[in-house]
C-alpha cells in the first residue's frame, strides 16, 4: 500500500511545512457553483503565521468541501496545498475512521467507538494521500509539523518517503491509557504511524506517559526520561533512531484576547447583551462545538436541579448556551443534540417565565469579535467536559475578564484544569459536585472570586500560544540536532 521509495524533492519546496486536515481557509461554494474562499482564523494559523511567513511556509490540508481540487495559491506570505477529498473519502476518512473511531475511543470511550475495516482502508488510503501532497511541497531538509487525530499516519509514511525531513507531531486531543487503546484492530499501525516523527507533542505529561508506556507494551520499545531544560520529556529508542515524546499545552493569543475584551465596542455590545437577555442578576454561559464530550448536558442537569431544590432562583439566573454545529452526519451527535435540545425546552417549560427564558441556546457560530462581548457580559463560564485535550474556551473567558471579575467552574477533566488550579474545579460525573462548584462561583465572597480570576489570568496571559510554538519547535530542533 505505502510507497517506500523515497521521492523526488521538489526545487521549489517550502522549508516549513504545517500539515492539517483542514486548511486554515475554507473554500465555499457558492448556489451558482462558483467557488471562493473564506479566511477561518484558528488559534493555530495564529500561532504559526510569523513562523510560516518567515520561513516561506507552506500549509497542507482539505479545503473543507468534498469534490473540490484548488490549485495551490499564495494567501499572505503562506503557499495553501489542497488535499482533495471525495464524499465518499469524507464519509469513510473523517466522520468515520476520524470521527466514529478515533474521536470517542481517545475521549475515554464516552460513546462506543465503531471499528469497521473500510473505514481504516479509508483513512489508511488518505493518510498516504497526505503524506505525499507534503513530500511534494518540503524543500531538502525542511521541518514538517504534522497535526492531530486525523493523520496519525503520516509521520511514518512521511518519513519512508523523505527521510530528510526532520518531522513534528502533535495531538490536540487526550491520549488514551493503554488499556483503552488497545481495542483498536489497527493499533501498532497507529503507533508506529506516530512514531515516524522526530518529536510527538501532547497536551499533559499523562498523555505523553501513556503513549511510551505503549510503544513499549505494544512495540517492545525501550523509552527513558530525560533530563531537559525545557521540562519534562521522555525518549523512546526504535532500532534506529531515537523518538523524543513530551507535554506542551497549548494556549490561545493571550494579549489580542485582552485587548479585544478592553475595547469601548466590545464593553458596549456586553452591556448591551445583558440588556437584551433581560438583565438577569447571573448571566451564565456556555460556549462549545455541540459535541457529547463537552458535557452540555452535565451543566443543564445540574442547573435544573438547583432551581427545583430552590438553590438558585430562576428569575435571576440566565444561561446562554452557545453551541456550535459540529459533525451532523454522525449519528452520536445527533443523539446528543436531540437531548440537549430536549432538555432546554424541558427547563425552560419548568422555570421559564414568558419574556425570561432560563436558557438561551444558539445552534450556529458567533462571530470572534461577539463571542467576546459574551465573554466579557458573563458572570460565570460553565466549562464542564467529560474529557477534552485542553478546552480553549476556558483561557479565552479568563483572558477576557480584564476588569477581574468573572468565575470560572471547569472539569477536573479538561487538560485546562492542569494549569487553571484557581478556577471553581469539579468532577462532571459527580453532579452534586458540579452544583456546589456553581454554587461556590456564585457565591464566594467577591474579594475570593478576584483572586482566583487574578491568579488564572496570570497564568494565561504569561503562557500564550506563541510560546507554546515556540516550545514545541525549540524541542523539535534540539531533537533534530541530537
Ligand atoms: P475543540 O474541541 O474544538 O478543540 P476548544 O479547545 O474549546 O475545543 O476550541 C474551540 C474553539 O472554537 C474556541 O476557540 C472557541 O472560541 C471556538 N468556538 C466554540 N464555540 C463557538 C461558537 N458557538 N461560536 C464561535 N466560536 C466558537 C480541540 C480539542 C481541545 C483543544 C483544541 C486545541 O478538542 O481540547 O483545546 O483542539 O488543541
Amino acid at each position: 500500500m505505502t510507497g517506500t521509495h523515497e521521492t523526488d524533492i521538489p526545487e521549489d519546496g517550502a522549508d516549513f511545512v504545517v500539515v492539517a486536515n483542514r486548511l486554515p481557509v475554507d473554500l465555499v461554494r457558492e448556489k451558482d457553483g462558483t467557488e471562493r474562499w473564506k479566511a477561518s482564523p484558528g488559534g493555530l494559523v495564529t500561532a504559526l503565521e510569523s513562523i510560516l511567513k518567515a520561513n516561506d511556509g507552506a500549509w497542507v490540508g482539505w479545503p473543507g468541501i468534498a469534490d473540490a481540487e484548488p490549485e495551490p495559491f499564495d494567501s499572505d506570505g503562506i503557499t495553501l496545498r489542497s488535499v482533495p477529498l471525495s464524499a465518499e473519502d469524507v464519509e469513510l476518512y473523517y466522520e468515520g475512521f476520524s470521527n466514529g473511531t478515533l474521536w470517542p475511543l481517545f475521549h475515554d470511550v464516552v460513546v462506543p467507538p465503531e471499528y469497521h475495516r473500510e473505514w481504516w482502508n479509508a483513512y489508511r488510503e488518505i493518510n498516504q494521500r497526505f503524506a505525499e501532497a507534503t513530500a511534494a511541497a518540503a524543500a531538502r531538509d525542511a521541518t514538517v509539523w504534522v497535526q492531530d487525530y486525523q493523520l496519525l499516519l503520516v509521520p511514518k509514511l512521511l518519513r519512508e518517503m523523505r527521510p530528510d525531513l526532520t518531522i513534528g507531531f502533535f495531538l490536540h486531543i487526550p491520549f488514551p491509557p493503554v488499556e483503552l487503546f488497545i481495542q483498536l484492530p489497527w493499533r501498532s499501525e497507529i503507533v508506529e504511524g506516530m512514531l515516524g516523527a522526530d518529536l510527538v507533542g501532547f497536551h499533559l505529561p499523562g498523555g505523553a506517559d501513556n503513549f511510551r508506556y505503549l510503544s513499549t507494551r505494544l512495540r517492545g520499545y525501550p523509552s527513558n526520561r530525560i533530563r531537559s531544560a525545557r521540562g519534562r520529556a521522555s525518549e523512546i529508542r526504535l532500532p534506529d533512531r531515537k523518538v523524543r515524546v513530551g507535554a506542551f499545552p497549548i494556549s490561545i493569543d493571550s494579549s489580542a484576547l485582552d485587548a479585544q475584551a478592553r475595547t469601548r465596542e466590545t464593553l458596549a455590545r456586553a452591556a448591551s447583551l445583558r440588556t437584551e437577555l433581560a438583565s438577569p442578576r447571573i448571566l451564565m454561559l456556555g460556549v462549545d462545538r455541540l459535541d457529547y464530550t463537552k458535557g452540555i448536558d452535565v451543566r443543564l442537569r445540574a442547573l435544573e436541579e438547583l432551581f427545583e431544590e430552590g438553590r438558585l432562583e430562576p428569575s435571576e439566573v440566565t444561561l446562554l448556551q452557545l453551541a456550535t454545529p459540529s459533525r451532523e452526519r454522525v449519528e452520536q451527535y445527533q443523539i446528543m443534540r436531540s437531548r440537549i435540545e430536549q432538555a432546554v425546552g424541558r427547563i425552560n417549560g419548568r422555570f421559564g417565565e414568558i419574556g425570561h427564558p432560563v436558557v438561551t441556546y444558539i445552534h450556529r457560530p458567533v462571530p470572534k469579535d461577539e463571542l467576546t462581548a459574551f465573554y466579557v457580559a458573563a458572570d460565570v463560564m460553565l466549562v464542564t467536559p467529560v474529557r477534552d485535550g485542553m478546552n480553549l474556551v476556558a483561557k479565552e473567558y479568563v483572558a477576557a475578564c480584564t476588569d477581574g471579575e468573572g468565575a470560572l467552574v471547569l472539569s477536573e477533566f479538561a487538560g485546562a484544569a492542569a494549569e487553571l488550579r484557581q478556577s471553581y474545579l469539579c468532577n462532571p460525573h459527580d453532579l452534586d459536585g458540579v452544583k456546589d462548584a456553581i454554587m461556590a462561583a456564585v457565591e464566594e465572597p467577591q474579594e475570593d472570586r478576584r483572586k482566583r480570576m487574578r491568579s488564572l489570568r496570570r497564568q494565561v496571559l504569561g503562557n500564550d500560544v506563541h510560546a507554546w510554538a515556540r516550545r514545541f519547535f525549540e524541542t523539535l530542533d534540539a531533537t533534530s540536532e541530537h
